[in-house]
């Protein structure tokens, strides 16, 4: 008796690489009136300031993935509990 050998056909599939983790940020910030509110923005420049309209009060971002890979530049400040604009991290992602 003769046994034949295993096949098996595969089609419609594709091998890919694990999706890239979406930049995440944390920061911390204090002054004595308190913090209300951040502005950020990811870009490609060295030294953007965000504009001045808040995204939030919580010291975090989770961005969507950058449209290009390569260098890129995460920008934050935050606004005390008077209303003024601290200066702007810059951070490289
Ligand atoms: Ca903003």
């Amino acid at each position: 008796m003769c046994s034949q050998p295993s096949r098996v056909y595969l089609d419609n599939f594709a091998l890919t690489a694990p999706a890239p983790t979406p930049p995440s940020f944390t920061w911390q910030t204090v002054d004595a009136t308190g913090i209300a509110e951040h502005s950020y923005v990811l870009d490609r420049s060295t030294d953007t300031a965000p504009d001045a309209q808040p995204e939030g009060k919580e010291a975090k971002a989770l961005l969507p993935q950058p449209s290009e890979p390569g260098q890129w530049f995460f920008h934050v400040r935050s606004r005390d509990g008077a209303g003024n604009w601290g200066r702007t991290a810059h951070y490289p992602y």
